[in-house]
């Protein structure tokens, strides 16, 4: 039988759940997991409804697209472009805001992102739970931009939307709607069956946490982090589904620098992107980014993995109107939507599973078949080892 849950204002149960949970040993996946559960259970080892405490900060960087140079993919270009020539040796380096994981309340420790998920790349910390649970952001902006932390797919009060709009609220239920720079404000989500997978999903479906203040810039900003959530029961200890054998997530993402909050001091010039699309759409399409992860040009890290394993894929994709991506494997099919394909298709802020076993060995292309895209740099590399 599952155990009850509390609400997490009943604080001496949290405080006395804490003592149990340790005893017990909680999913360890989260940096620090509590329980629900009530004092006595008179099933100890039934499930616990673990609340996951993540301490995420909005962190100002200056982050490099092309970390390990231009055109690692080898990928030939039909015209002479910034690749070719003295360019090609460039970083292209613009001053972001990321969301970043620290080890406690005091955000002065960053914890170091697990081998398995620095392919992330630009991407905030992975937030993942199992139906039943619940999550706690405590959420330190340390820029110099008002921002906010707001959930896809997970339920939410009034207090924890991270949305501001005219939703005839007030007063605390205000207070998660701006977070201004310099303070710190924890945001609770709960995971019923809605969140979780539904009747013709696998095991584990992916959301999207980002900043919503506004949206465009924050998100051009660099402001966005994925939420994987697993089917009740079906989780091991690290969070990961019992059915799978490894994870990738990407982001097909368009980053339009001259919608960024920096876009003054990256192009160093005003650089509104309605007027430039207009005015200058050349200059716009030079500060366009076509990143997987924040990553162009076969930068992000080599994705590998074995024959046979239950391989999944995780899509995510932007918000710009150009963030209408067709991901595509080569020497590989998985299956999406139970449809048997090679490509798979996301239009803007998409969120979506695509499971494969790879069969061919090799190292191969993964890159978006849109033409300017592909061309863009929006291209990386994956390996199947025997
Ligand atoms: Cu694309």
């Amino acid at each position: 039988m599952r155990s009850k849950s509390f609400p997490l204002s009943l604080c001496p149960v949290v405080v006395f759940a804490c003592v149990v949970s340790l005893l017990a040993a909680p999913p360890v996946y989260a940096q620090v997991s509590t329980t629900s559960q009530a004092a006595g259970s008179p099933n100890p080892s039934a499930h616990f409804a673990a609340v996951h405490t993540y301490f995420i900060a909005a962190d100002e960087v200056d982050w490099d697209y092309t970390p390990r140079g231009r055109n690692l993919a080898g990928i030939p270009h039909f015209e002479a472009d910034e690749n070719e020539g003295p360019a090609a040796r460039r970083h292209r380096v613009y001053h972001k805001a990321i969301f970043r994981e620290y080890s406690d309340a005091t955000f002065q420790t960053l914890l170091p992102r697990p081998p398995e998920w620095e392919h992330l790349g630009i991407l905030g910390p992975l937030i993942r739970a199992e139906v039943g649970d619940s999550v706690r952001v405590v959420f330190r902006n340390n820029t110099h931009l008002t921002l906010n932390l707001h959930p896809h797919g997970l339920q939410y009060a009034k207090d924890a939307e991270g949305a501001l709009y005219a939703d005839g609220t007030q007063g605390v239920a205000k207070k998660d709607d701006m977070v201004p720079p310099g303070t710190t404000f924890t945001y609770i989500w709960t995971i019923p069956e809605s969140s979780g997978p539904g009747p013709q999903d696998g095991t584990s479906v992916i959301w999207m946490y980002h900043s919503n203040f506004i949206p465009s810039r924050d998100l051009n900003t660099g402001l966005v982090g994925p939420i994987l959530v697993t089917a009740r029961g079906q989780s091991r200890r690290d969070g990961s589904p019992k059915d799978v054998d490894r994870e990738f997530i990407t982001d097909f993402a368009i980053f339009d620098e001259t919608g960024s909050w920096f876009s003054a001091r990256n192009i160093g010039r005003i650089a509104q992107p309605d007027l430039l699309r207009a005015t200058n759409p050349a200059l716009r399409e030079r500060h366009l980014l076509y990143s997987i992860n924040g990553f162009v040009e076969g930068n992000l890290p080599l994705l590998s993995m074995k024959k046979g394993e239950h391989v999944r894929w995780y899509l995510l994709s932007n918000t710009n109107e150009e963030d209408v991506h067709d991901p595509h494997w080569h020497g590989q099919t998985v299956v999406s939507y139970h449809m048997r394909v090679d490509t798979v298709y996301l239009d803007p802020l998409a969120m979506i599973v695509a499971d494969m076993v790879p069969e061919k060995e090799g190292t191969w292309l993964f890159h978006c078949h849109v033409n300017e895209h592909y061309t863009g740099g929006m291209v990386a590399l994956f390996q199947v080892l025997p």
